[in-house]
Protein backbone atom coordinates (compact mmCIF):
# COMPACT_ATOMS: atom_id res chain seq x y z
CA UNK A 1 0.00 0.00 0.00
CA UNK A 2 1.18 3.46 -0.69
CA UNK A 3 1.42 5.85 2.09
CA UNK A 4 -1.03 9.00 2.09
CA UNK A 5 0.64 12.10 0.06
CA UNK A 6 -0.07 14.70 3.76
CA UNK A 7 2.09 15.12 6.32
CA UNK A 8 1.14 17.09 9.56
CA UNK A 9 2.96 20.72 10.70
CA UNK A 10 3.04 20.67 14.45
CA UNK A 11 4.19 23.93 16.25
CA UNK A 12 4.30 23.77 19.98
CA UNK A 13 3.90 26.39 22.96
CA UNK A 14 4.42 29.77 22.28
CA UNK A 15 5.34 29.29 18.38
CA UNK A 16 2.77 31.96 17.59
CA UNK A 17 4.81 34.49 18.99
CA UNK A 18 7.23 33.83 16.33
CA UNK A 19 8.08 37.13 14.39
CA UNK A 20 6.61 39.47 17.16
CA UNK A 21 9.17 38.78 19.80
CA UNK A 22 12.28 37.30 20.17
CA UNK A 23 14.10 38.16 16.34
CA UNK A 24 17.14 38.18 17.82
CA UNK A 25 16.90 34.28 18.40
CA UNK A 26 13.98 33.29 16.06
CA UNK A 27 14.59 35.66 13.37
CA UNK A 28 11.48 37.78 11.83
CA UNK A 29 9.49 35.53 10.10
CA UNK A 30 5.77 35.00 11.54
CA UNK A 31 4.21 31.21 12.13
CA UNK A 32 2.33 32.19 8.56
CA UNK A 33 5.45 32.41 6.64
CA UNK A 34 6.47 29.41 8.80
CA UNK A 35 3.63 27.57 7.30
CA UNK A 36 3.37 29.01 4.05
CA UNK A 37 6.91 27.93 3.42
CA UNK A 38 7.06 24.54 5.24
CA UNK A 39 3.95 23.81 2.57
CA UNK A 40 5.64 24.94 -0.24
CA UNK A 41 8.44 22.37 0.23
CA UNK A 42 5.99 19.92 0.99
CA UNK A 43 4.30 20.47 -2.23
CA UNK A 44 7.67 20.46 -4.03
CA UNK A 45 8.19 16.70 -2.83
CA UNK A 46 3.77 15.86 -4.01
CA UNK A 47 2.72 16.48 -0.64
CA UNK A 48 -0.24 18.09 1.19
CA UNK A 49 0.44 19.93 4.28
CA UNK A 50 -1.81 20.48 7.61
CA UNK A 51 -0.33 22.75 9.78
CA UNK A 52 -1.37 22.92 13.63
CA UNK A 53 -0.13 25.02 16.38
CA UNK A 54 -1.01 25.05 20.32
CA UNK A 55 -0.08 26.15 23.48
CA UNK A 56 -1.33 23.02 25.01
CA UNK A 57 0.47 19.48 25.18
CA UNK A 58 -3.14 17.54 24.74
CA UNK A 59 -4.48 19.44 21.87
CA UNK A 60 -0.89 18.68 20.00
CA UNK A 61 -1.13 14.85 21.49
CA UNK A 62 -4.92 14.69 19.54
CA UNK A 63 -4.03 15.81 16.78
CA UNK A 64 -0.53 13.82 16.42
CA UNK A 65 -3.06 10.63 16.81
CA UNK A 66 -5.12 11.91 13.84
CA UNK A 67 -2.31 11.78 11.96
CA UNK A 68 -2.30 8.06 12.00
CA UNK A 69 -5.37 8.59 9.93
CA UNK A 70 -4.16 10.03 7.26
CA UNK A 71 -0.70 11.28 7.09
CA UNK A 72 2.31 10.08 6.45
CA UNK A 73 5.11 11.99 8.49
CA UNK A 74 5.39 14.59 10.86
CA UNK A 75 7.53 18.06 10.70
CA UNK A 76 7.50 18.92 14.42
CA UNK A 77 8.89 21.33 16.74
CA UNK A 78 7.88 20.96 20.08
CA UNK A 79 9.09 24.45 21.50
CA UNK A 80 9.62 23.98 25.43
CA UNK A 81 7.82 20.35 25.41
CA UNK A 82 11.07 19.15 23.92
CA UNK A 83 12.68 19.87 26.95
CA UNK A 84 9.95 18.02 29.42
CA UNK A 85 7.36 15.60 27.62
CA UNK A 86 7.53 11.97 27.85
CA UNK A 87 3.73 12.40 26.84
CA UNK A 88 4.89 13.86 23.72
CA UNK A 89 7.54 11.07 22.76
CA UNK A 90 5.03 8.63 23.38
CA UNK A 91 2.22 9.96 21.27
CA UNK A 92 5.27 10.31 18.64
CA UNK A 93 6.32 6.85 19.00
CA UNK A 94 2.53 5.45 19.74
CA UNK A 95 1.21 6.46 16.12
CA UNK A 96 4.19 5.03 14.51
CA UNK A 97 4.80 7.65 11.81
CA UNK A 98 8.34 8.36 10.96
CA UNK A 99 8.57 12.30 12.11
CA UNK A 100 11.75 15.51 12.03
CA UNK A 101 12.58 17.48 14.86
CA UNK A 102 13.09 21.03 14.06
CA UNK A 103 14.07 23.68 16.27
CA UNK A 104 14.45 27.22 15.03
CA UNK A 105 17.67 28.20 17.19
CA UNK A 106 20.35 26.21 18.36
CA UNK A 107 19.36 24.80 20.97
CA UNK A 108 22.94 23.55 21.99
CA UNK A 109 24.22 26.76 21.65
CA UNK A 110 21.58 27.59 24.51
CA UNK A 111 21.51 26.77 28.16
CA UNK A 112 21.76 23.64 29.17
CA UNK A 113 17.98 22.74 29.68
CA UNK A 114 17.91 22.41 26.23
CA UNK A 115 20.50 20.14 25.52
CA UNK A 116 18.55 17.24 26.07
CA UNK A 117 15.41 16.45 23.95
CA UNK A 118 12.97 13.71 25.21
CA UNK A 119 12.53 13.32 21.33
CA UNK A 120 15.95 12.95 19.74
CA UNK A 121 16.60 8.86 19.56
CA UNK A 122 13.02 8.29 17.95
CA UNK A 123 13.40 11.23 15.60
CA UNK A 124 13.60 10.16 12.19
CA UNK A 125 15.22 13.82 11.48
CA UNK A 126 16.24 16.73 13.15
CA UNK A 127 17.21 19.69 12.14
CA UNK A 128 18.41 22.04 14.77
CA UNK A 129 20.26 26.52 14.47
CA UNK A 130 19.05 26.50 10.76
CA UNK A 131 16.37 29.44 11.26
CA UNK A 132 12.97 28.66 9.55
CA UNK A 133 14.76 27.72 6.28
CA UNK A 134 15.18 24.30 8.73
CA UNK A 135 11.38 23.54 8.13
CA UNK A 136 12.12 23.47 4.04
CA UNK A 137 15.22 20.99 4.95
CA UNK A 138 13.31 18.83 7.21
CA UNK A 139 10.28 18.01 4.73
CA UNK A 140 12.97 17.56 2.14
CA UNK A 141 14.49 14.85 4.60
CA UNK A 142 11.68 13.23 5.52
CA UNK A 143 10.16 12.97 2.29
CA UNK A 144 13.36 10.95 1.41
CA UNK A 145 12.52 8.39 3.79
CA UNK A 146 8.96 7.79 2.96
CA UNK A 147 8.19 5.32 0.11
O1 LIG B 1 14.62 26.82 18.62
C1 LIG B 1 13.48 26.35 18.66
O2 LIG B 1 12.79 26.21 17.67
C2 LIG B 1 12.87 25.97 20.02
O3 LIG B 1 12.13 24.75 19.83
C3 LIG B 1 11.95 27.10 20.41
C4 LIG B 1 11.35 26.95 21.80
C5 LIG B 1 12.44 26.65 22.84
O4 LIG B 1 11.84 26.37 24.10
C6 LIG B 1 13.30 25.47 22.42
O5 LIG B 1 14.31 25.30 23.40
C7 LIG B 1 13.93 25.72 21.07
C8 LIG B 1 10.62 28.23 22.24
C9 LIG B 1 9.51 28.63 21.33
C10 LIG B 1 9.04 29.99 21.73
O6 LIG B 1 8.93 30.77 20.56
C11 LIG B 1 8.95 32.11 20.66
C12 LIG B 1 8.98 32.80 19.49
C13 LIG B 1 9.03 34.16 19.52
C14 LIG B 1 9.02 34.83 20.71
C15 LIG B 1 8.97 34.14 21.90
C16 LIG B 1 8.94 32.76 21.87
Amino acid sequence: MTSPRRLLLVNGPNLNLLGMREPGIYGAASLADVERLTADAAAAAGFELRAIQSNHEGVLIDAIHAAREDCAGIVINPAGLTHTSVSLRDALTGVGLPFAEVHISDVYAREEFRHHSYLHDVAAVRVIGRGVDGYADAVRELTALIP
